[in-house]
């Protein structure tokens, strides 16, 4: 047993390993102040919810109240171990700042608190009156990653079905839209092929602008304890920054923000070139690799290095590490999907493996990463723009099935094109056309692209804007009605992370005043609604979670994210079950396409795929001539210049991103004091060599400017490569004295641009161009996390630490009670 602090040392003590070993166990808790152990009145199940790596942890509750969690050691994803977000993010449950009541405007415009009858009448009667008038195409609905399965399958028949809009988005399109869609790419559905066991087996480890080290701490635990093992793998990271992962690798590859495709051009070509490729898998169960040896020809290292700003032979190297390796692991996040031509560089990735062979064995695979802690559930249950249960919207027949499970008419849910993207709605609201917008557990107004134009088309008279959150969040700000939510902690549903693997959460405490789930919310205005099926029974026919789960389980049934296998009391006995989950598969299933075969069979795939240059769909008929078979399918494409790149007047690329200190708009983080410590303040990573020449030190306070808007932000000098500006974008404006905060002057998308990948319509948030100048001279370092990428060049920087309060307990368990 052991001490450590909970800030300084986020990854906490090695526990080494070497390849097929089981990683070993060490369990970490954490307890408010005054907490002994013993004190805690129980412990309730639960995993991470501020990160998509589903760690399992239980909760403590004391006197009604949570006061600590501590790790799950026999669960399959973390083997007990914990981050900083988990350890110290459940305090904002217990914050005066939550939602009791709802609120509602009064006649002078003001939010006041109202009733569940008032507020919850004022939303009917406007449904109702757009319904008639304008039919439901006037309603939309925004939610996001970080429900519960239950609540997305109740949304979704409540919008698909019973009211028939096709204007249905998670936030997930901000977040794991290019995941889904390369996935879909590459093998006619979502679904990761690979699990976090891979970690274990792989030799070689590239992390495609993914920086695991924070935004899946536990996850990047697990690789350093394979470094710090026996016959560790070499790692290849591909970044802009120096983050933790770049220190860790073998190579890093630091490419100029929107050339990922450039890049992984050269990269196949060489692999291609030296034939490190595996001929049988690659006829035995792919299409499309000639395509592939066309377009990559074009791509020497030569022509790629100057696009790239990455030399030649650091590619060559690169090339052969992927090329020579026995068990390839590729894991692709943010940097990619956020950035110019995602879905087209993702792709690139499933066909690395695909052409290596490096599918559904032990340590190969691909891991298209998700972000939040539920996305899965938000794509699978059909609350994003994906019909339920992986459903293909343009296959009568799948729609057909969805209409017979949810007995309403066929004609009822729409079908006639791709459910609307949220950017698109977006546009829908500024034009008029609707006029009620139903938002859930996401934070719009900062962390959508160009808020100066989001605020504006939110806070338009004529829409109608619901907020469902937990916290008076600044889109809670700008909403006609605000309905105060029971979050993690204080409702029970199951959820799904980025290797497939179902949670169970239950409730452990109560939520404050009158808040209630999405799940109770939802039920309620279906109930006020007075939705019917074709029988005439009410709709949906599920009352609590529990009935709600056993209906997803019927709707998943028979679809690749099969969870018919699953129930509540399987999820209380084992600590995480990957899906497919079935008859066949009774314990769950480790790697998808260990046979090579595909769920991409054109009567059964979630997708026929897109152009990935225009976004245009394929008609059914292209695909089926294209992949009679259900083949994995390999999609080449060229590489474009990014649609804003660096002028005289704005000579940096801008990319955005996260600390692993905080989670998005910090309504959580941001009040817990550890993690609210640790990264108060909102700062601008710059290259030592261009702040040198721009005249700006460390802590001066500067300005960043695109054409959008501007951002104050301080200094820090750190290893980011030149040319290059990173902003978090956390930091809103909910804890600045003027809600509209600096004039409007600190968050990230201030900056970013109304842009989109053509294929999963993912919004442009890590290429754009910008310029940086000195406003005044700081008065110290900048507030930036010293133990991350953000570590400073100069060495007079104190180090981020913590206190008192962050001391959390590491438990080396006895094997014989560890996870498998
Ligand atoms: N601590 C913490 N963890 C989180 C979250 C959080 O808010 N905080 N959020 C969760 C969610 S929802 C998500 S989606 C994930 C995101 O997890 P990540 O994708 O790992 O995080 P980001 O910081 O958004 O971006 C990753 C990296 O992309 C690099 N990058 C930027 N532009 C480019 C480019 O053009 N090419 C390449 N190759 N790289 C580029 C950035 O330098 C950055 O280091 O994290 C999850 N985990
Ligand atoms: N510039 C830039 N912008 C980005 C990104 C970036 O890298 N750069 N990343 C994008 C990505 S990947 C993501 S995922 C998004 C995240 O962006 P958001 O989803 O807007 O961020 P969050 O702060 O997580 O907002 C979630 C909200 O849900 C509330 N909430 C939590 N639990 C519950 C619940 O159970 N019920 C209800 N009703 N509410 C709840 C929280 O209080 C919070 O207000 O940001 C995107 N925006
Ligand atoms: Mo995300």
């Amino acid at each position: 047993m052991g001490v450590r602090d909970g800030i300084g040392t986020p990854w906490g003590t090695r526990t080494p390993y070497g390849p097929g070993q089981r990683w070993p166990v060490r369990v970490d808790s954490h307890l408010a102040d005054g907490v002994a152990p013993d004190e805690v009145d129980t412990w309730v199940r639960t995993a991470a919810v501020l990160h998509s790596n589903g760690d399992g942890m239980d909760l403590a509750v004391k006197d009604g109240r949570l006061v600590g969690v501590r790790g799950r050691a026999d669960d399959r994803v973390n083997h007990g171990r914990l981050d900083p977000k988990d350890l110290f993010g459940w305090q904002a449950n217990n914050s005066p700042d939550r939602l009791t009541t709802p609120l509602v405007r009064d006649g002078q415009g003001e939010l006041v608190e109202s009733t569940w009858d008032e507020a919850m009448g004022r939303i009917v009667e406007r449904s109702k009156a757009l319904l008639d008038d304008q039919g439901p195409s006037a309603l939309g609905f925004y939610t996001s990653g970080q429900l519960f399965a239950e609540e997305y399958y109740t949304l979704a028949a409540i919008a698909h079905g019973a009211i028939g809009t096709n204007h249905v988005d998670g936030n997930t399109r901000l977040c794991t839209a290019t995941a889904a869609e390369a996935l879909k790419e590459s093998f006619g559905c979502d679904g990761q092929p690979a699990s976090y066991s891979d970690v274990d087996h792989a030799d070689v480890i590239a992390l495609f602008g993914h920086n695991a080290a924070e935004t899946q701490a536990v996850l990047w635990s697990r690789v350093l304890d394979r470094l710090a093992g026996p016959n560790p793998p070499a790692l290849l990271c591909v970044d802009p920054r120096d983050t933790m992962v770049a220190r860790a690798a073998a190579i890093h590859l630091a490419p100029l923000p929107g050339t990922n495709m450039a890049l992984m051009n050269g990269l196949l070509h060489e692999i291609i070139e030296h034939d490190w490729v595996d001929h049988d898998y690659i006829t035995q169960h792919t299409v499309g690799y000639e395509e592939l040896v066309q377009q990559v020809t074009d791509y020497p290292p030569e022509r790629v290095a100057p696009i790239c700003g990455v030399p030649a032979g650091q590619i060559r190297d690169a090339a052969r590490l992927l090329g020579q390796a026995q068990r390839l692991l590729c894991t692709v996040l943010q940097g990619f999907y956020q950035s110019h031509q995602a879905t087209a560089a993702a792709v690139q990735v499933n066909n690395l493996n695909l052409i290596r062979g490096m599918l559904g064995k032990p340590g190969a695979g691909v891991l298209q990463m998700n972000g939040q802690p539920t996305a899965q559930n938000t794509r699978e249950c059909g609350a994003d723009g994906d019909l339920t249960g992986f459903r293909n919207w343009a296959n009568d027949a799948h729609v057909a099935e969805l209409a017979r499970l949810w007995n309403i008419e066929q004609g009822q849910i729409p079908h006639y094109a791709p459910p609307t993207h949220v950017m698109q709605m977006l546009r829908y609201a500024e034009n008029g056309t609707m006029r009620l917008l139903w938002v859930s557990a996401t934070n719009p107004a900062v962390s959508l692209p160009e808020l100066t134009r989001v605020r504006s088309i939110l806070g338009q008279d004529r829409l109608f804007l619901v907020v469902q959150d937990a916290f008076r969040t600044e889109t809670a700000e700008l909403a006609d009605v605000i309905l105060p939510a029971a979050i993690w902690g204080e409702k029970t549903g199951t959820f799904t992370n980025a290797d497939r693997t179902v949670h169970l959460s239950e409730k452990a405490v109560d939520p404050p005043g009158q808040a209630r789930s999405d799940l109770d919310i939802w039920l309620d205005y279906a109930r006020r609604m007075d939705f019917r099926d074709k029988d005439g029974e009410q709709f949906p026919p599920w009352s609590e979670p529990e009935s709600a789960f056993e209906a997803w389980k019927k709707a998943s049934e028979g679809r690749p994210c099969d969870y018919s296998g699953l129930s509540y009391d399987k999820l209380r006995a084992v600590s995480g079950v990957q899906w497919p989950c079935n008859a066949d598969n009774p314990d769950g299933t480790e790697r998808l396409y260990a046979n090579g075969k595909f769920y991409a069979q054109p009567d059964y795939c979630e997708s026929y795929g897109r152009d990935l240059i225009t976004g245009a769909p394929l008609e059914p008929t292209e695909y089926r001539a294209m992949n009679p078979d259900g083949k994995a399918i390999i999609k080449a494409a060229e590489y474009l210049p990014p649609n804003e790149t660096a002028t005289d007047d704005f000579p940096f690329m801008l990319i955005t991103g996260r600390t692993i200190y905080h989670f998005h708009t910090r309504t959580k983080t941001g009040r817990a004091p550890q993690l609210h410590h640790a990264a108060p303040e909102v700062w601008v990573e710059i290259s030592a060599a261009d702040a040198e020449h721009l005249g700006i030190a460390e802590g001066d306070l500067t300005q960043v400017r695109t054409p959008r808007g501007q951002v104050h932000a301080r200094a820090r000098i750190c290893g980011i490569r030149e040319r290059v500006l990173f902003l978090p974008f956390h930091y809103g404006y909910w804890d600045t004295e003027d809600p509209a905060g600096r004039d409007g002057h600190r968050a990230a998308n201030e900056l970013t641009l109304t842009d989109w990948d053509p294929a999963s319509k993912q919004p442009l948030f890590k290429t754009a161009a910008a310029a940086v100048t000195r406003l005044t001279a700081g008065d110290g370092p900048s507030p930036a996390p010293t133990t991350t990428a953000s570590a400073p060049i100069g060495t007079d920087v104190p180090d981020t630490q913590g206190d008192a309060t962050t001391q959390v307990t590491e438990r080396n368990a006895d094997p014989a009670g560890a996870a498998r």
